[in-house]
């Protein structure tokens, strides 16, 4: 029998125009690239730009709740600025910490197509894999509460792709790494970002 889990049936949503932040941890690089990837795909697949997706990083999960506030807060900054003083590369505000995944979307060469807006929406990408102190679940537990309380303070849609792993195993099937079915998750993230950008502008 098919698995009842999962997002349901999806809208096709047409995310042409959005311009969508993707913010993880470095913590457990190998699945955070697949997932950071699976997100960016399935932006793409959608119509988002590639330059209109900026990615940053950050140390660990612990540190996504104030680099989402922070990066949220540079792009109004950058919106209001280049509205006054006309446009500046997308990057300029942002481009303290770049990594090479940063090089599947935004680059300083590539910005001339590339919105000042405001981010839409913000997917949070970190992997917290449980060890023997109770460190994971303080930070699991301050990291959902932080993505919660920014998106909420902010008004913008924060998309949760934190993963709370008991295994290293249970973090590859997640990232469509593992021996089962290739599910990645960061497809999903991407998806949920886009649907929740454009329902957040109708309800405005
Ligand atoms: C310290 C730490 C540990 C033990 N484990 C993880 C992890 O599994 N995933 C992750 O994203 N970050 C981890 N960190 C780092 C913390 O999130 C944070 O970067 C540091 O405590 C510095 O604030």
């Amino acid at each position: 029998m098919a698995s009842i889990k999962g997002p349901g049936e999806r809208e096709t949503y047409d995310g042409t125009g959005l311009r969508i932040a993707i913010v993880h941890a470095r913590w457990n690089t190998t699945i955070i690239e697949a997932l950071v990837s699976g997100a960016v795909n399935s932006l793409v697949s959608t119509g988002v730009s590639k330059d209109n997706i900026v990615i940053q990083s950050v140390p660990g999960s612990y540190e996504l709740p104030v680099a989402v506030q922070n990066i949220y807060r540079a792009s109004h900054v950058q919106a209001a600025a280049s509205s006054s003083t006309g446009d500046i590369a997308a990057t300029d505000l942002l481009s303290s910490s770049t990594t090479d995944l940063s090089q599947q979307a935004t680059t300083s060469s590539n910005t001339a197509a590339a919105s000042t807006a405001p981010f839409d929406a913000i997917i949070a990408i970190g992997v917290l894999i449980k060890g023997e102190t109770m460190h994971f679940e303080y930070i699991a537990d301050a990291v959902s509460h932080g993505l919660m309380r920014v998106q909420l303070e902010a008004n913008v849609p924060v998309v949760f792709g934190l993963l709370t792993l008991l295994t290293e195993e249970q973090g590859l099937e997640r990232a469509g790494l593992g021996s089962g079915k290739k599910h990645n998750h960061g497809e999903d993230w991407g998806h949920a970002a886009v649907e929740l950008a454009l329902k957040k502008k109708g309800w405005s």
